[in-house]
């Protein structure tokens, strides 16, 4: 395999069966007789942690004596899914594992089923962050990650009469195998209190933050074992815990019981992760873990850096570059500021200027619901020190504004980081432009509209420092660990580099056309398919066909992802079929996985439809044949890798604009899986690599949804005007589904007729069913479709992480790989 690699770790069958055995008896205190499934897994993992350790120490090692210079990537999220299976492939051990585990009476695949997911994110941003760092470490990059250590992660979703219901997830009941804690490295943060004014004799002003509660952040650490197993960084993920400290100025300046009355709890901080994605909640708690986590972080780097240049900052940002994951972390650029000048004493713009040399900042939405902005007031209570340096560097940036454009004042409001309404708020995007070196959108479309709809002025100011790096996902997890039949079909065909040069994929091409390779190819598909039509049994009870079309939607459910659209279109086709029992259709298997921020109601009752409508269909004999509805509850990054490998369709259908990227777009082509979809995101360049032949494109440009919206869009034109449509709509709001309750759906037709529509669902609806359509009957044709599918595999390679990390190393970073030996 992966020519360019050598296992760096020799372990042979027997070697690995010693280390379960011993591990099960010296770590789990039990034997191979008593052991269960749980056991199993423990001892394995700390078989794999033995080997993970030995190089995670050769490589701090080889960084510190390098001195290297390294990436920082701050984010709220990591998505980081289950670790064995990943960490068993990326030390290309996961075939010796299986045959040791087999003598000793253990299925593998079965006892990876024990590993809870690390779900510490909500979607895309967070399994982003996940693929990066699994990148940096294939690539042999300097690296480490910087978050939160949630207590609980992402909720986990139940379906209870077709609604959702949110538990807790607790990832680390019986223990986390792969976690360190580092009581070494602890950290304390302060918050709350004041700021005091004072000046020394040169009359030279001096502000002191007179914290009103000291927290203490812990860090645990998650190795990331790199593909091919040589570098090994580290997720480093801070828990919050209550600080012996207790700072008496706040109590002897009067303010103590109120202020610690309305103070958080310390350990509250890492308590849970906010399950709402795309929405700014404006929560105290979600500041202050914000805050936490980039302030420890920020302490974190700067003792690694004075153990090696003590008081001499100039060469801090040469050594340090801090990637910031959306706004999340943005509090970082004031943190930083404020560690140079009221702590390290440099003047400001010596301090500025190092600032703006260390970071950079990545925008993951247009949506204005989910452009972060603070209350001022609230920034000013929980961190009175950073509210005024958040001022200054204000202040200073308006008359820079003042100097370009002088005298405008609409362009100052529109890029002042104060924002001032009502309510007074800080900007966060605009700080981060201000405070970043460069800015990047993760898509080409996205990014273009980031320099032209979200900030044009920035653009004009700051020439060249917004930029594209288009997303990418990590080919380790998301071809070869989550579908192993075709990766070995691929690299019997191709050879191995493919794992670590995506590229190579394209080798494939001169067989798309090949009826041998067609029938394997679609062999492995349907083998898959037969193995999700068992998952779909255990976990639902449904029966489907697996030679149905496997048509998947697998996204956080919102509404401008359109799952309703979808949903409309199912509605339309069993309508067909109940007037027309002959109606001719390839028989499909609708299959969703979504979770909705729990405070999000429409959202919840989409979900809601979907499982009503699904109970319906699923029950109907009449239709049965040809149409069949499927929800699998707790959609999450393990059933992701079980759902992927076996889609023929990939529905990627958001209103053009409104999607940033998308990857779950690149996952689910990768794994030979067909994309209906808009102009939006990465689909436009997917559609590029694959050619307008091998996707099905539909829908509104993004011109034409703002033509259409600023021409006064009236959805109601569109109902009447398509007989299928409105009865779709109407029947919806009709007893038919939710027997005794005809209004239960209510507020899902009133969103897209009376709401006006905003995501244009009624105006893409017709086109919709066109390419629905033109999908069904060149499914019908297997040797198309094959093709079809193979050459998908086959264009991927763009959207390898590597790829990304390769563009934000050399445009961004700046780094050099380091090779541990
Ligand atoms: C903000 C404030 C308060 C609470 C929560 C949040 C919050 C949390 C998560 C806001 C946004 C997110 C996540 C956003 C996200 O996942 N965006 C997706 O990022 C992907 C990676 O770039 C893109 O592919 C998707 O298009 C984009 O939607």
């Amino acid at each position: 395999q992966g020519a360019a690699t050598s296992v760096s770790i020799q372990l042979d069958k027997d070697d690995f069966k010693q280390a379960v055995i011993r591990n099960l008896h010296r770590t789990l205190g039990t034997d191979e007789n008593k052991a269960n499934k749980h056991a199993w897994w423990k001892a394995t993992s700390a078989a794999m942690q033995e080997l993970v350790f030995e190089r995670l120490r050769t490589t701090q090692k080889t960084h510190y004596l390098n001195d290297t210079r390294a990436v920082h990537y701050f984010s709220a999220e990591f998505l980081m899914g289950r670790l064995l299976s990943n960490n068993m492939h990326n030390f290309e051990l996961f075939d010796t594992a299986k045959r040791a585990l087999k003598e000793l009476g253990v299925d593998l695949v079965d006892m990876l089923e024990e590993e809870p997911d690390m779900a510490l994110g909500n979607g895309g941003l967070g399994r982003l962050a996940a693929c990066f760092i699994d990148s940096l470490a294939t690539m042999e990059f300097p690296a480490i990650g910087y978050g939160i250590h949630y207590e609980h992660g992402l909720f986990r979703q139940e379906i209870r009469n077709g609604a959702q219901i949110e538990r807790p997830d607790s990832w680390r009941d019986y223990g986390n195998p792969w976690e360190i804690c580092r009581p070494e490295s602890i950290q304390q943060i302060s918050l709350y209190g004041y700021v005091e004014t004072k000046y020394d004799e040169d009359g030279k002003i001096h502000k002191e933050w007179h914290p009103g509660s000291i927290v203490t952040g812990v860090p645990w650490d998650i190795p990331i074992v790199g593909y091919g197993g040589k570098t090994v960084n580290v997720l480093r993920l801070w828990q919050s815990q209550s600080s012996e400290y207790f700072n008496w100025d706040v109590f002897n300046a009067g303010g103590y019981v109120d202020a610690q009355r309305e103070n958080v709890e310390s350990e509250t901080i890492s308590k849970v992760l906010y399950p709402n994605d795309e929405t700014e909640a404006g929560k105290e708690l979600r500041l202050i873990q914000q805050y936490f986590f980039s302030a420890c972080s920020l302490k974190d780097i700067i003792r690694r850096y004075k153990r090696v240049h003590g008081d001499d900052w100039s060469r801090f940002a040469e050594q340090v570059v801090i990637q910031l994951n959306d706004t999340h972390p943005a509090i970082a650029i004031p943190e930083l500021m404020r560690i140079l000048v009221d702590r390290a004493e440099l003047s400001w713009n010596v301090a500025w200027e190092i600032c703006t040399q260390t970071f950079a900042y990545t925008n993951h939405t247009l949506l204005p619901e989910a452009l972060e902005k603070w209350p001022v007031r609230m920034i000013g209570k929980i961190l009175p020190r950073h509210l005024e340096i958040i001022y200054e560097i204000n202040h200073r940036f308006m008359a820079e504004v003042d100097a370009k454009w002088p005298g405008n004042n609409e362009i100052k409001a529109k890029l002042s980081i104060i924002e001032e309404s009502n309510e007074k708020m800080v900007r966060m995007g605009n700080l981060s432009v201000v405070g970043s070196f460069a800015v990047n959108g993760v898509a080409e479309i996205h990014s273009a509209l980031v320099k032209s709809q979200l900030f044009p002025e920035f653009n004009e100011l700051y020439p060249g420092k917004l930029t594209n790096v288009t997303n990418g996902i990590t080919p380790r997890r998301w071809l070869k660990a989550c579908n192993p039949s075709l990766s070995a079909l691929i690299t019997k065909k191709i050879g191995g580099d493919w794992i670590l040069n995506l590229d190579k994929l394209d080798d494939l091409s001169a067989f798309a056309s090949n009826k041998t390779f067609q029938n394997q190819f679609m062999k492995v598909k349907q083998q898959n398919k037969l193995a999700l039509a068992e998952e779909i049994k255990k976990l639902t009870g449904i029966i489907v066909d697996p030679k149905a079309i496997f048509d998947i939607q697998i996204k956080r459910l919102h509404e401008y992802k359109r799952q309703h659209l979808n949903l409309l279109h199912i509605l339309a086709l069993y309508r067909r079929l109940l007037q027309d029992p002959d109606y001719d259709m390839h028989p499909r298997v609708f299959i969703f996985g979504a979770k909705a921020a729990p405070g999000y109601a429409l959202a919840k009752t989409i979900i809601y439809a979907i499982n009503v409508v699904a109970d319906k269909i699923n029950n109907d004999s009449r239709v049965n044949e040809k149409l069949k509805v499927v929800f699998l509850p707790n959609y999450r990054v393990s059933l992701a890798e079980k759902m992927i490998p076996a889609a023929d369709v990939s529905q990627q259908i958001s209103t053009a604009g409104k999607e940033a990227s998308g990857t779950g777009n690149m996952k689910l082509a990768l794994n030979g899986a067909i994309t209906i979809g808009t102009l939006d995101g990465a689909n436009i360049e997917i559609a590029e690599e694959v050619g307008e032949d091998n996707i099905f494109i539909f829908g509104l440009t993004v011109d034409e949804v703002n033509e259409t919206l600023s021409a006064g869009y009236n959805p109601y034109d569109y109902y009447y005007s398509n007989e299928e449509l409105k009865a779709t709509i109407d029947w919806l709001d009709s007893d038919y589904f939710t027997p005794g309750n005809p209004h239960a759906l209510s507020s899902l037709k009133h969103s897209l007729l009376e709401g006006g529509d905003p995501y244009l669902v009624l105006a893409d609806f017709e086109d919709y069913c066109k390419a629905n359509l033109a999908l069904d009957l060149a499914y019908r044709d297997k040797s198309k479709w094959a093709k079809m599918a193979i050459l998908n595999t086959a264009k991927m390679g763009k959207f390898t992480s590597d790829r990304s990390i390769k563009d934000y190393v050399e445009r961004i970073w700046k780094l050099d790989s380091c090779q541990v030996k």
